[in-house]
């Protein structure tokens, strides 16, 4: 078997990569990344050592490149989690999201339909079902809740995902997409709500709260998530969709206070700034379809995976600083000084 994954020096890539190379030894992956500001190589190191991992620096935009990976590789399956995914820069900058969620997932999809495959798996989102009420805990978003968008981000999301379905409906392409909730683990790029907040409580910085952190996620630890989407290639059915995600819902000034205990840092680091442009107010996924047909459900309970989370970061400051040395002080400043 030979994996094309797409994305895997990001977050939920790269921890996808590694679940790979540790439970199917005897796989071949293949990672494509283009290496965008939300990648770290070196996240990669140990991968990169494994004769069964292969590494092509690429842009998903680009037809030309992509093909020839596919005419060198010949993969049997592919993932596509490459994707603009902070809602914020979306907010700003709408464009790149277009390219490379909608155009990119088209230049992967034609593809896999020139050279053959047995599986395309998109990595898709529960922002594309919209937002739930925050005094309505008995909604969830089941598969066939209707597509409801709110940010740029979740509107290339739903785009890439409803393509998806039309290629699989017009080509006979073998598609099968995952919606999960948030994720959260090692590895994820600190301008997300867990890693900026322990990133600057670790420093003693004042952690920016949206609005007033009344907010809810349902967070999933990264690896349920890869364990997720490794059920649904192997026992998913062609077509259709799944939504992935752990019933565990929390307020995001909840998390914030959890990472202070944590840390033991004091509350008055937080700060309440302006609130992000359309927020949603509430995700939440019924993943009961998933538990059922594929037999999936989450392993980690939050209380440990959050522990184990924030030890990682603590123990990986160096590769925390990589992320926020240079570029990133710019984004910070700009994405932050219109808020306090
Ligand atoms: P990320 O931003 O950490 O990583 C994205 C990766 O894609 C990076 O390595 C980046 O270099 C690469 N990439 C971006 N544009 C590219 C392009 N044009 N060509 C090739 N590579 C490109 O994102 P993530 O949080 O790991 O999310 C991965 C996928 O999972 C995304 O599709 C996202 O929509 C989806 N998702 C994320 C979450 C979450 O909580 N993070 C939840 C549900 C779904
Ligand atoms: O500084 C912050 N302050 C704050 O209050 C940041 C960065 C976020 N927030 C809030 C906004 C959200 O309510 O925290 C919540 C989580 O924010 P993000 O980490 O940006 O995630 P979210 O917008 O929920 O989207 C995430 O989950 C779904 C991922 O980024 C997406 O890729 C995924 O599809």
């Amino acid at each position: 078997m030979k994996i094309l994954v797409t994305g895997g020096a990001g977050f939920i890539g790269s921890n996808f990569v590694y679940l790979l190379l540790e439970e199917r030894p005897d796989w071949k992956v293949v990672c494509v990344d283009a290496l965008t500001y939300a990648a770290n190589i070196h996240t990669l190191n140990d991968a990169l050592k494994n004769p069964n991992f292969t590494f092509y620096k690429e842009d998903i935009r680009n037809r030309e490149g992509i093909f020839e990976i596919f005419e060198k590789e010949h993969p049997d399956v592919v993932v596509n989690f490459a994707a603009e995914s902070h809602v914020d820069r979306s907010i700003e900058n709408p464009g790149i999201f277009l390219e490379t969620n909608i155009l990119g997932t088209q230049v992967m999809m034609d593809a896999c339909r020139k050279y053959g495959i047995e599986r395309f798996h998109q990595v898709g989102t529960d922002e594309v079902y919209g937002d739930l009420p925050l005094d309505r805990p008995d909604l969830f978003f089941h598969e066939d809740t209707p597509i409801h968008t709110s940010s740029p981000y979740s509107t290339s999301k739903a785009s890439a995902d409803l393509l998806a379905l039309a290629y699989h409906r017009t080509y006979g392409l073998p598609v099968t997409i995952s919606r999960c909730s948030n994720n959260y683990g090692p590895y994820q790029f600190p301008e997300k709500l867990i890693p900026l907040m322990i990133n600057n409580a670790s420093q003693d910085k004042k952690l920016p709260v949206y609005g007033e952190g009344l907010n809810v996620r349902d967070w999933l630890y990264v690896k349920d998530h890869c364990y997720g989407i490794l059920a649904v290639l192997e026992k998913g059915k062609v077509g259709e969709v799944y939504n992935l995600g752990g019933h565990n819902e929390k307020a995001n000034i909840e998390i914030v206070k959890i990472i202070l205990e944590e840390l033991g840092k004091p509350e008055s680091l937080i700060t309440y700034v302006a609130d992000r442009k359309g927020h949603d107010q509430r995700y939440a996924i019924d993943p009961s379809k998933a538990n059922k047909e594929l037999g999936w459900g989450p392993t980690t309970m939050f209380k440990d995976g959050i522990k184990l989370t924030i030890d990682w970061y603590k123990n990986h400051m160096d590769w925390m600083n990589e992320c926020t040395s240079g570029e990133y002080q710019n984004y910070y400043k700009e994405m932050y000084k219109d808020r306090v």
